[in-house]
């Protein structure tokens, strides 16, 4: 690759990044077609994957640092492995090997929780969709406070972010509506991504909902929405980049609305086939092509991306034989890592508001009936 175009050049986004990602889909795309091919083996784990969903999801992984923190959902495999994460760290937890790095063999595939060094944080994810949306508004609120206080001094332009993942679906749950309503009041760090595939496994959003995520975030004054198309890569990774730098200087929260096709089954429990009219229609959607056209548009090779692709293939097939063969937990295991310890076992520093005397909550809730 000598002469990249002009085209690719105005992207502004290099030409590591855009193999990068290329490298990326191919092997999200590689790690899904293993399982299906497997699938007598592999649904016995159930498991969902991001096929459909891997240009937005590629492009905001790309883009997170060590000091953000995460909240995927269990679609999110490409996220992961954007991060960093390998195909055989992934596939030890769809098998429930003792190594898996997230939860030791105790959780579904992509039920992250990560505190490893150079990548973002991830708090324990629940398999109960749009539960994560209060703890990650908590995790902004967190990092708000620091600041406040002058606990947390951020790099300028570079402070902390949370990103908080939801399906479209789980949009409409009730838990989700609090978070909106205390990100926008309070102004936290937070970016909502919504995926929206337009399906609730077998319920289509015609059914379950009377607006889409961007409408319905209007109604949260302050949370600034982008709309876009999330099998674009190149669309996906300049939103992610504003809205990024955005949320790190001006701390106020956002929401990217994406919009997908669920090109894989909505879990390896159930069969696309059984309920869907539109799969023809979603498949001209998918991403990995559009992108492979792009980067032939901008100068790349034919050659070198099928080269690419053949790595990729050969890789995920590798690590699938590995996860296969490592081990299971041992009875023993039950018993490890029950609670994380903890540094703060003291309080110290000075309460809100200051000088006031300490009182119970309970206390100060019988105060307010008896009066
Ligand atoms: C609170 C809760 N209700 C119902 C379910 C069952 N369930 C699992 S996935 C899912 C669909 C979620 O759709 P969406 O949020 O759009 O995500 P997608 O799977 O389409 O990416 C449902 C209803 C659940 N896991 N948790
Ligand atoms: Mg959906």
């Amino acid at each position: 690759m000598n002469n990249i175009k002009e085209a690719a050049a105005a992207t502004e986004i290099s030409e590591a990044i855009l193999l990068n990602a290329f490298r990326l889909m191919g092997t999200a795309k590689a790690m899904s077609a293993i399982y299906e091919a497997n699938s007598a083996f592999t649904s016995k784990y159930v498991h969902a994957t991001s096929r459909g969903h891997e240009a937005i999801q590629i492009a905001l992984g790309l883009q997170l640092g060590e000091q953000d923190f995460l909240s995927a959902y269990y679609r999110d495999d490409s996220i992961l492995l954007s991060i960093g994460m390998q195909p055989y760290e992934l596939m030890l937890q769809l098998m429930a090997k003792r190594d898996d790095p997230f939860s030791g063999g105790r959780l579904y595939y992509s039920h992250p929780s990560l505190n490893r060094p150079g990548m973002p944080k991830i708090p324990m994810q629940s398999s109960a969709t749009g539960m994560q949306a209060i703890p990650a508004t908590g995790v902004a609120m967190g990092i708000q406070y620091l600041e406040k206080q002058g606990l947390a001094v951020a790099e300028t332009g570079n402070a902390p972010l949370v990103v908080c993942s939801l399906g479209d679906a789980s949009v409409t749950e009730g838990e989700v509506a609090e978070a909106f309503q205390m990100a926008v009041l309070k102004k936290l760090p937070i970016v909502y991504l919504v995926q929206d595939n337009e399906w609730d496994i077998s319920a289509h959003a015609r059914e379950i909902r009377a607006m889409d995520a961007s409408e319905y975030a209007e109604g949260f004054k302050g949370l600034e929405v982008r709309s876009i198309d999330g099998t674009d890569f190149i669309t996906s990774y300049q939103t992610v980049r504003e809205v990024f730098s955005k949320v790190r200087t001006e701390r106020r929260p956002f929401l990217i609305h994406a919009k997908v096709p669920l090109l894989n089954h909505h879990t390896s429990g159930v069969r696309k086939e059984w309920y869907r009219d539109d799969l023809e229609e979603q498949q001209k959607r998918d991403p990995y092509p559009k992108f492979r056209n792009q980067l032939i548009d901008f100068g790349f090779s034919s050659d070198q991306l099928d080269q690419i692709i053949s790595n990729c293939d050969a890789t995920v097939q590798i690590d699938y034989n590995k996860a296969m063969a490592a081990e299971d937990p041992r009875p023993e295991d039950l018993y490890l890592h029950d609670f994380a310890p903890t540094p703060v076992t003291e309080e110290k520093g000075e309460r809100e508001p200051a000088g006031k005397e300490k009182t119970v909550m309970v206390d100060c809730a019988l105060l307010l009936s008896r009066n």
